[in-house]
């Protein structure tokens, strides 16, 4: 006998209250199922977009040490893509079905990959910024209710602080170095600090789904809260280092225990979002073109596959 949906909902309810994992084969509310598939694509989607900012400089690293860690760690995004695509697959959606929402423009990717990666001190201050901003607002994710999710987490979340660390070395190399190489890291700081603000999404009173994610244990935390992690994570990392953040109101204040800072451009995240910031036609762009000039390997998968598939039955069959 299949039990009630109310007796559905009240088992779901219960998993997540107790913080134990809702998993695949598990029955879930449709509007959480949603959720999901929207955060999860949306991450996949940030993970492969992101790959170009810094793919960008491979062939332009000035060392082979530089080039391979830069190149062991463009892998990894796609890595950390493949991952979260087939965490998405788990709730029932195909990865070619979100590939072509994302090069349709209809599903969106993070804000931060809209932005050029202009001088090599931007591959350093990717790695501190966006994956220590990436690291922060994920880190919590490792407890999201839903398991295949949360899973995947846990060894992105290594790869990613592990990317902070090395963008944090390559930074002190350079402020080691000549005063171009240091205004040079100044000025990418200078670039990236608002934009990784930004990553965290809009301020909580602007964030339409924070609070029934947070109610269904996806999100630990609201926008702000991570925003603010952040900005006290960083904020003593900016002075060891040497650089200034842009932020004439950032200061400790000893009675919140917390940094008080300035106000991120939010029309401006609204704009990038909705597709009008500096590189999204072209982040796009690129990603179609690539998608369609990968088409004949697909094929080629997909063929030898189906004959691997029949020699075995034909092999069984013998
Ligand atoms: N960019 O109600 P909320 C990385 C959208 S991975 C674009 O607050 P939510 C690794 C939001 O989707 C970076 N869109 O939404 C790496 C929603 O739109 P919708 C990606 C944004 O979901 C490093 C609407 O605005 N990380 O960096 C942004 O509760 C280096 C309203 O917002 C993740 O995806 C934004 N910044 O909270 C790779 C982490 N912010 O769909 C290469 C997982 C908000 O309703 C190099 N995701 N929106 O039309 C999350 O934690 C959440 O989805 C948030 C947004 C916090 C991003």
């Amino acid at each position: 006998m299949s039990a009630a949906p109310e007796e559905l909902e009240q088992a779901f309810d219960a998993t997540v209250a107790a913080d134990q994992r809702v998993e695949p084969r598990d029955w879930m509310p449709e509007a959480y199922r949603r959720t999901l598939i929207r955060q999860i694509a949306q991450h996949a989607h940030s993970e492969i977009i992101g790959m170009q900012p810094e793919g960008n400089w491979i062939l332009r690293a000035p060392s082979l040490r530089r080039k391979a860690i830069l190149l062991a760690k463009v892998q990894d995004e796609a890595g950390h893509g493949m991952y979260l695509y087939a965490a998405a697959e788990t709730l029932g959606v195909d990865r070619a079905e979100l590939t072509e929402k994302l090069i349709e423009s209809k599903q969106k990717y993070s804000s931060i990959f809209n932005y050029p990666a202009l001088s090599w001190a931007d591959i350093g201050v990717i790695g501190w910024l966006v994956d220590g901003a990436a690291v922060c607002n994920q880190v919590p994710l490792c407890r999201c209710s839903f398991g295949p999710y949360a899973r995947a987490m846990i060894r992105i979340c290594k790869e990613e602080s592990f990317h902070q660390r090395q963008g944090y070395e390559l930074l002190m190399a350079m402020m080691r170095g000549t005063d171009a190489q240091r205004a040079m890291v100044q000025d990418a700081t200078d670039r990236w600090w608002w934009p990784s603000l930004m990553m965290f999404g809009p301020p909580d009173g602007d964030s339409p789904n924070t609070q029934q994610s947070m109610q269904w244990r996806i999100k630990r935390h609201t926008n702000d809260e991570l925003r603010q992690r952040f900005v006290d994570m960083t904020a003593p990392q900016a002075e060891a280092l040497g650089v200034t953040l842009p932020d004439p109101q950032l200061r400790w204040n000893p009675e919140r225990g917390a940094h008080d800072y300035g106000e991120p451009d939010w029309e401006e995240l609204k704009q990038v979002i909705s597709g009008a910031g500096p590189c999204n036609q072209q982040r796009i762009a690129h990603r179609r073109a690539a998608h369609e000039s990968g088409a004949w390997v697909r094929e080629a998968a997909t063929a030898y596959a189906a004959k691997q598939a029949r020699r075995a039955t034909e092999g069984a069959a013998a």
